[in-house]
């Protein structure tokens, strides 16, 4: 070696120390964000949550985040729809500020500020994969691949960062791990990340992972108590819904039982959808669905040709064919959590990474005899939020603050050291997390816009820890939910005397919360 190379080598060396000094003296430790979020997952089919399929069946996964983190008890949407609730995350706002208030309509705005245009701005690696159902093309990701609309669950479409589009074999579900495992591999990793990963499951039609059919064929699967509601002593609007396992759950879409497969058999409707997601299958994955559904539907078939089932014991078979398939449809979901957990404790990542495991909004699974969400009820008013971030959230910690969507912006920007401007409407939850005692607030928001999808009537409302108002503007009826003395909501006592004063006073904060987040008049009906 010439002593000019061994200068070189010196020079090479000192300026690679420098470099590396450099990188190391100022990289950017603050905490990275894993957002795994899922479509329309209730939380009563999250162990986690102790409800009542907990039993049956069990969500290893996301309750090892519970473990490990926090379970938020009252977490809620403001608007239980799907493109409105992911505006409100990416906005930190209500619909009527964010501007998308409904599914239907133009796309989300995009001129507006989001917390992913600022978390980038601000030193993040960004991305998000998956459902988006925004309409409008993502910003504020340095990487994106998303599915068109509500995309497909079999050998799904995504759409790419230069805006073709490609089809995909396999699962959605464990595709949209996959890409987002391949992202952070891939990531620029001198900055922290902030990752969407946004699945399409388990929203309609329910359709499982090939290898989970048949997960829960051996379980009796509890029945909710009110399968068979009424609609009694609540709205009128109620029971002009169109989301009954009852009356609306399409034979083919939904139950998965194909015409082709009836022989001369002919079931009441409805029988509209047809089957989508099965006509995209490969021969060879139709063949497992068969082996599968086939001989289950013979047999039913069988039993129906004969005349001797109730139409109660009908309600109950497709009850139990839509929370098996909904169940196993969740499976790969927590297997998805899993696989991304094993990322970050395969990586060192771990310790310095917050990780939400969110939905958009709840589901009824047979809760007031229906599927779908939209209604300002429980079970589609809750939004799963289950956290974990080593060395702030103490394990297992259960906070029952009344949360909402519009805080999950606020927090990412906590976590990440940036300045939330005075715009947002929700609050950060980092105090939460910490455990602090604080001042939070003592009610929430609640306005649905959509224009009868489901025969669902727009309304809004407020709930505190114990009581909930709604108010339905087209009958121009007032309910009143006592929410402890009638936890399943069956009756509401907006005209019994001794609720007087609460009816009064609920008015008052239902008006009061108007005001507060600047909401417009009802709209016309
Ligand atoms: C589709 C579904 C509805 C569902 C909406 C909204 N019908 O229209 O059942 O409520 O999406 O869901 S389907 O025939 O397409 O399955 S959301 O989660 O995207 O808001
Ligand atoms: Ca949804």
């Amino acid at each position: 070696m010439s002593s000019l190379d061994r200068i070189n080598r010196r020079l090479f060396f000192v300026f690679g120390l420098i470099v590396a000094v450099a990188t190391t003296g100022f990289a950017d430790e603050r905490p990275n964000i894993l957002f795994i979020f899922s479509d329309d997952h209730a939380i009563n089919a999250i162990s986690a949550y102790e409800g009542p399929l907990t039993e049956v069946a069990p969500t290893p996964n996301i309750d090892r985040l519970a473990k490990e983190g926090a379970v938020f008890l009252n977490s809620f949407c403001g608007n239980s729809i799907c493109g409105p609730s992911r505006a409100t995350i990416l906005t930190g706002k209500h619909s009527h500020k964010n501007g998308f208030m409904r599914n239907t309509g133009k796309g989300f705005d995009q001129s507006q500020w989001t917390v992913a245009k600022a978390m980038q701005a601000g030193g993040y690696n960004t991305a998000v994969i998956g459902k988006w159902h925004l309409k409008t093309t993502p910003l504020g990701f340095d990487h994106w691949e998303v599915f068109p609309g509500q995309g497909s669950y079999y050998n799904p479409v995504f759409i790419q960062p230069d805006g073709s589009t490609k089809r995909f074999e396999g699962y959605a579900t464990d595709l949209t791990t996959q890409k987002a495992v391949n992202w952070l591999e891939q990531r620029d990793s001198s900055k922290p990340f902030f990752l969407m990963c946004q699945h399409k499951a388990p929203h309609r039609t329910f359709a499982p992972a090939l290898r989970h059919l048949g997960s829960f064929d051996d379980v009796v699967i509890p029945e909710p108590e009110t399968l068979f509601d009424d609609y009694k002593y609540r709205s009128q609007t109620l029971a002009g819904n169109e989301m009954e396992i009852d009356r609306h759950f399409d034979w083919a879409y939904d139950a998965k039982v194909r015409k082709d497969e009836r022989g001369d058999v002919k079931l009441p409707a409805p029988d509209r959808y047809g089957t989508p997601e099965y006509n995209r299958m490969t021969d060879k994955q139709k063949q497992v669905w068969d082996a599968h559904f086939g001989p289950k539907n013979q047999e039913f078939l069988d039993r129906f040709a004969t005349g001797e089932m109730t139409h109660q014991e009908l309600v109950r078979w497709k009850y139990r064919r839509y929370m098996r398939n909904y169940l196993s449809t969740v499976k790969a979901v927590d297997e998805s959590v899993g696989t991304l957990l094993k990322y970050l404790d395969d990586h060192g990542l771990a310790e310095n990474t917050l990780v939400i495991y969110s939905s958009d909004q709840g589901f009824y699974l047979g809760e007031h005899g229906w599927y779908d969400k939209r209604w300002m009820f429980e079970e589609s008013f809750r939004m799963p939020f289950v956290a974990r971030w080593p060395g702030v959230i103490q394990p297992e910690s259960r906070p029952s603050q009344l949360i909402q969507n519009i805080d999950y912006a606020p927090t990412f920007l906590e976590v990440a050291g940036l300045n939330v401007p005075d715009e947002i409407q929700g609050q950060s939850l980092v105090s939460l997390m910490e455990g602090k005692e604080v001042d939070w607030r003592d009610s929430l928001y609640y306005a649905y816009y959509e224009l009868g999808e489901h025969a669902v009537p727009q309304h809004f409302g407020v709930r505190t820890m114990q009581h909930k108002l709604i108010h339905f503007p087209v009958s121009n009826e007032w309910n009143l939910f006592d929410l402890e003395a009638d936890p399943l909501e069956m009756r509401s006592v907006h005209d019994d005397a001794s609720y007087a004063s609460l009816l009064d006073s609920m008015k008052q904060e239902f008006f009061r919360l108007r005001a507060h987040y600047d909401a417009p008049p009802f709209p016309k009906q």
